[in-house]
Parts: structure tokens; C-alpha cells; sequence
């Protein structure tokens, strides 16, 4: 069966509603139709400053959240990036393909290193997007579920990819991205305009699966609509409500068309309430699942070892081509 690629960082503590429903989702739909290689993306995660003990907790916490949404061991392989070493070996090789102009022009670098001041950013946030193609082409990976923000990085995989291919011969898949339309992009719930983030200017803004009911279901309830009171799906006029739609029509598997009928001349504050409800009846055993995997660490780590165990194998074999095809003796 074809095979899929993806990754997350393990640097915020709760997973966001824009994680889940842009990327974590299909993950969990696709251990079922393709040979799922799924990372926690630690080294990625240095990339910004991280608190070793912090890092630590959050790759279990992450670990834990991705079985609660349904990724099951049996079915796909969960990794940690950093227990892979064929990952930073072939990021090696990609940088040495990629141009000094071509990685400056990723939007992602340009967006986050503006947000540090561009004298604080690391050279390896620069390089970040380079590393990242070489996680996918390791797996020799079909296809990458992703959210709308990442196309332009598995754009660059592409290239990179028929770069290599071209050059020293057939050796790398060339990868597609997955993105679903619907859920492609979620919003931030105080600025419709702009992608939920968790480096968000709000808290408001941003829906973690792991906080307080309350708290969640309060931000749902204050999320910027606009002035007028009809609900229908506009993104371009009604970016809060499209966004409010889409979440709900996810979560429940309503379809748009349905909704905008049901709430149809009832307001607001009737979608909101709705939904606050919703987004807690999915968080509560979604937390409480997360809870129980992080209270069996032996269990989280020996699923960890064996997919470590299952994503080298692929890995080396991978990264054994790459380096005959560059021309690296090998040792003996
Ligand atoms: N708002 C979003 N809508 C849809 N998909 C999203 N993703 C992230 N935000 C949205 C997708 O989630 C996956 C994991 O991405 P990541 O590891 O980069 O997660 P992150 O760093 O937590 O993402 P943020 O919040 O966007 O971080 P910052 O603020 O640092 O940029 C990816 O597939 C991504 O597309």
C-alpha cells in the first residue's frame, strides 16, 4: 500500500484545534488505507529554544495525545525523529543541494524569524524546511498529511527530490501533499483572517484539546463573528462563522449545507452554544484517554522503541542509496 509520511513537535504542551483537525485527523483515517509513519519532530523542535526538561515531558505528552486521537501501534509506526539518526544524515546532503536563495524564499522562516528578531533566529530554524525533506524522502513516502501551511515545504521536497533524482539517478519517491479542503486551514477563533497558531497574539484565539472544558467552551462562546446575524458559509465575507461552521461540521459530520439550514434565523449565540458543547464532549475523553497513556510509561516507551525499531530499518536502507548515489565510499 502506498506509504505516508508526517510529523509533529512535541514543543507546546496541549495539541491545538488546527493540529488535530488540519493534520492529526487524517493521520488517525490514514493507518487504515496507507503504511502510516507518523514522528514526533523533536529535532525540529529545537529549532526554537527549549527547556531540556520540557522537551522531555512534552515528547511523551505528545506521544500520549496521538494515541488518544486514535493512532494505534498496530496499525502504523510512531517514532521519535531524534531516534532515527538517518534523519540529520540526509538533511546533510539535501542542504548541499538547496540553494542559499530557495530556502530564504519559505514563508515559514520568514514568518517565524520576523516574530524572533532576525538576529535571534538559528541558523538551523533557517534550515529547518531542509530537514524536513529529508524526513519525508527517508520513507521514500507517497503522500504528506499536512495542514495549508506546510504545501510550500513539501513543494520544496518535490524539487529537491527530482533535484537528486536528476542528478545521480533514480532514487527518492516524489511526494505529494495531502491536504483536505475543508480542514486545510483553521482559524484563530479572535482573528478569523489569520491560521490558529500556538504562537497566537491571544490565548483566546486558540483551542487546546487539553484545557479546562470551561475554559474551552468560554472561548467558543466569545469567538469574533461579525455584525451581521446570518450563519452561512462565506470564508471571504463571514471568515467566523465559515470557521465556526467547518469545526462543527468535522466534529459532528454534519455537512455545511445541513447546518446553515438547522441554524437558520437562530443567531449566534445558538451556533456557538452548540458548539462550545461539541468541542467539549470531543475534549473530555480525548484528555482523559491522554491521561491514561501518560500514567503507563513503559508501555508509551516500549511502543516508541519498536517504532524506532520499524522507521530505521526504512531509514538506513534509504539513506545507504543516497549516500552510494552521492559517491560517499562506504565503510567496510
Ligand atoms: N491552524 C491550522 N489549521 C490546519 N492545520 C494546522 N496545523 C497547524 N496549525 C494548523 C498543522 O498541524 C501539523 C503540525 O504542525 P506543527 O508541528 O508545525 O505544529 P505547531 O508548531 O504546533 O503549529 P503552529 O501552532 O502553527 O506553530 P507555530 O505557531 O510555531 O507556527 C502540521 O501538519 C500543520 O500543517
Amino acid at each position: 500500500s502506498p506509504r505516508v509520511l508526517s510529523g509533529i513537535q512535541p514543543t507546546a504542551g496541549s495539541f491545538h484545534l488546527g493540529n488535530y483537525l488540519g493534520a492529526v485527523r487524517q493521520w488517525v483515517a490514514l493507518q487504515e488505507t496507507h503504511d502510516a509513519f507518523y514522528m514526533l519532530a523533536d529535532l525540529h523542535a529545537i529549532t526554537v529554544m527549549q527547556d531540556p526538561a520540557e522537551l522531555r515531558a512534552n515528547t511523551r505528552l505528545a506521544t500520549a495525545q496521538l494515541l488518544a486521537a486514535g493512532l494505534d501501534p498496530e496499525r502504523c509506526t510512531l517514532f521519535i525523529q531524534s531516534h532515527v539518526p538517518e534523519h540529520a544524515q540526509l538533511a546533510w546532503v539535501m542542504n548541499c543541494l538547496t540553494g542559499f536563495g530557495e530556502a530564504s524564499r519559505m514563508t515559514q522562516f520568514k514568518d517565524k524569524s520576523a516574530r524572533q528578531g532576525a538576529d535571534r533566529a538559528s541558523v538551523g530554524l533557517f534550515t529547518y524546511p531542509v530537514l524536513q525533506v529529508a524526513d519525508i524522502l527517508l520513507y521514500q513516502a507517497h503522500e504528506v498529511p499536512v495542514g495549508e501551511d506546510q504545501r510550500q515545504h513539501i513543494e520544496l521536497t518535490r524539487d529537491l527530490a527530482d533535484r537528486f533524482n536528476g542528478r545521480f539517478g533514480p532514487t527518492f519517491t516524489v511526494p505529494k501533499p495531502y491536504i483536505l479542503k475543508e480542514t486545510a486551514k483553521i482559524y484563530d477563533l479572535q482573528d478569523p483572517t489569520i491560521k490558529m497558531s500556538k504562537s497566537a497574539s491571544t490565548p483566546k484565539g486558540l483551542i487546546n484539546l487539553l484545557d479546562d472544558p470551561k475554559v474551552t467552551a468560554k472561548k467558543v462562546k466569545s469567538a469574533v463573528t461579525d455584525t451581521d446575524t446570518v450563519i452561512r458559509y462565506d470564508v471571504e465575507n463571514k471568515p467566523g462563522v465559515s470557521n465556526l461552521l467547518t469545526v462543527h461540521s468535522t466534529l459532528t459530520g454534519a455537512g455545511i449545507a445541513e447546518l446553515e439550514e438547522r441554524y437558520a434565523g437562530k443567531g449566534y449565540g445558538a451556533l456557538k452554544t452548540d458548539l462550545a458543547e461539541i468541542m467539549v464532549e470531543f475534549a473530555t475523553p480525548f484528555r482523559e484517554r491522554t491521561q491514561q497513556y501518560l500514567d503507563d510509561p513503559e508501555t508509551l516507551d516500549s511502543i516508541l522503541a519498536k517504532g524506532a525499531e520499524k522507521a530505521r530499518a526504512v531509514a538506513a536502507e534509504t539513506l545507504a542509496l543516497a549516500y552510494d548515489r552521492v559517491g560517499f565510499l562506504p565503510a567496510k
